[in-house]
C-alpha cells in the first residue's frame, strides 16, 4: 500500500542532505558532516529544553551575557553543546554565538573550511513560561585559505551557504535551506531522527497577520507606523490584518513562513538599529524568506545585502510574503522621496 511505502521510506535530514550533496560529486561532504553536528546540537537541547521545566535547569546560571541580560542555565548549556558539536566536527574555523562577546577561532588541527553564525537559544527570556524557543545558525564559506579572520564572517547574507532554525515547541521542528528551497524536518523522538515533514515550504505571496511589538509604536518612525496604521485601519475597504505576536523570533517567523503575512522589528528612537542581530537573526531568517518566496528588507535595503562591520551589529528587519513586505518598501521609498 502507499501508506506502507511511506512509513518504510523515511526522508531523514542527513538522507536528505547527502542527496543534497550527491548534485555537487566534488564534495568531500564536509558540509553534510557539519550539518550533522548542528543536527547533534538541536537534539540535546530539545531534551534540555524538555526537561527543564523538571531538571530545574531553568532559573539564573548568574552570569550575564554579552546582551547584558541574565544568562539562563539552558543558555549556557546550549552554548557550550552547540560550540563543542562544531568544534569537534572538524569543519569549522570561525564561529560566532549571540552568547560570546568573541568571535570562537578553532585552533589548527581542528579546522574546516565553514563559519558558523548562530543565536543557540533564541527568546531565552521566554523559557520559563513555556512558550516556543528556538536555535537559529547561518553558514559561510571562508573566503579563502589564508589564516581565518573576522572578515571571513563579516560577509553580506547573501553569501550565506545555508541557514536554518530549530524550533523547541509542541514539536522540535528544524527548518533548513542549503540555497535550493527550503525544508522542514520534525524530530522523531522515538527514533532520534529529523524527517522531513514540510518538503519545499513555499510563503503565501500575500497574509493576513502582522507581527510586531505594538508596545514600541511611540517610537517608530513614519513608515512603520504608516504601514501598521494600514494593517489596521486598511483605506481599501479590506478587512484588517490581525495580530500575532509571541515575542519569540523562531515562532514569529515560523507561523509568518507557513501561515504568510509579514515580522516586523523596526528601528525606533530608542534603538536607531532595532534590536536583532545582523549575523545570527536577521540574516538566517531573511535567508530563508527568500528560498521560500518571500522577502526581507533593512528598511534602507534588501537584508541579505548588508554587509556587517561588528559581529554582534543589530538591523531593523522587516520579513515575509512578498507583497506585505512590497508595500512597507514603498512607504519608506516614498519618505526618502519626500525628503
Ligand atoms: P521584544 C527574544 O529576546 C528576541 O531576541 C527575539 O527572539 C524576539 O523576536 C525579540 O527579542 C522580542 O523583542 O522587544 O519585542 O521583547
Amino acid at each position: 500500500h502507499e501508506a506502507d511505502a511511506y512509513r518504510t521510506d523515511l526522508m531523514t535530514i542527513t538522507r536528505f542532505v547527502l542527496n543534497e550533496q550527491s548534485k555537487y560529486p566534488e564534495s568531500r561532504g564536509d558540509f553534510t558532516i557539519l550539518l550533522s553536528h548542528i543536527v547533534l546540537g538541536c537534539k540535546f537541547v530539545c531534551t534540555a529544553v524538555n526537561k527543564a521545566g523538571l531538571a530545574k535547569l531553568i532559573g539564573l546560571a548568574g552570569e550575564t551575557n554579552v546582551q547584558g541580560e541574565e544568562q539562563k542555565k539552558l543558555d549556557v548549556l546550549s552554548n557550550e553543546v552547540f560550540v563543542k558539536a562544531l568544534v569537534s566536527s572538524g569543519r569549522t574555523c570561525i564561529l560566532v554565538s549571540e552568547e560570546d562577546e568573541e568571535a570562537t577561532f578553532v585552533e589548527r588541527s581542528k579546522r574546516g573550511r565553514y563559519c558558523v553564525v548562530f543565536d543557540p537559544l533564541d527568546g531565552s527570556s521566554n523559557i520559563d513560561c513555556g512558550v516556543s524557543i528556538g536555535t537559529i545558525f547561518g553558514i559561510y564559506m571562508v573566503k579563502d585559505d589564508h589564516e581565518p579572520t573576522l572578515d571571513d564572517v563579516l560577509q553580506p547574507g547573501k553569501h550565506m551557504l545555508a541557514a536554518g532554525y530549530c524550533m523547541y515547541g509542541s514539536s522540535c521542528t528544524l527548518v533548513l535551506s542549503t540555497g535550493e528551497g527550503v525544508n522542514g524536518f520534525t524530530l522523531d523522538p522515538s527514533l532520534g531522527e529529523f524527517i522531513l515533514t514540510h518538503p519545499d515550504i513555499k510563503i503565501p505571496k500575500k497574509g493576513k497577520i502582522y507581527s510586531v511589538n505594538e508596545g514600541n509604536a511611540k517610537n517608530w518612525d513614519a513608515p512603520t507606523a504608516k504601514y501598521v496604521e494600514k494593517c489596521k485601519f486598511p483605506k481599501d475597504g479590506s478587512s484588517p490584518k490581525s495580530l500575532r505576536y509571541i515575542g519569540s523570533m523562531v515562532a514569529d517567523v515560523h507561523r509568518t513562513l507557513l501561515y504568510g503575512g509579514i515580522f516586523l522589528y523596526p528601528a525606533d528612537k530608542k534603538s536607531p538599529n532595532g534590536k536583532l542581530r545582523v549575523l545570527y537573526e536577521v540574516f538566517p531568517m531573511s535567508f530563508l524568506m527568500e528560498q521560500a518566496g518571500g522577502q526581507a528588507f533593512t528598511g534602507k535595503q534588501r537584508a541579505l545585502d548588508l554587509i556587517p562591520e561588528k559581529i554582534h551589529e543589530r538591523s531593523p528587519i522587516f520579513l515575509g510574503s512578498y507583497d506585505d513586505v512590497e508595500e512597507i518598501k514603498e512607504l519608506y521609498a516614498a519618505e526618502v522621496k519626500g525628503k
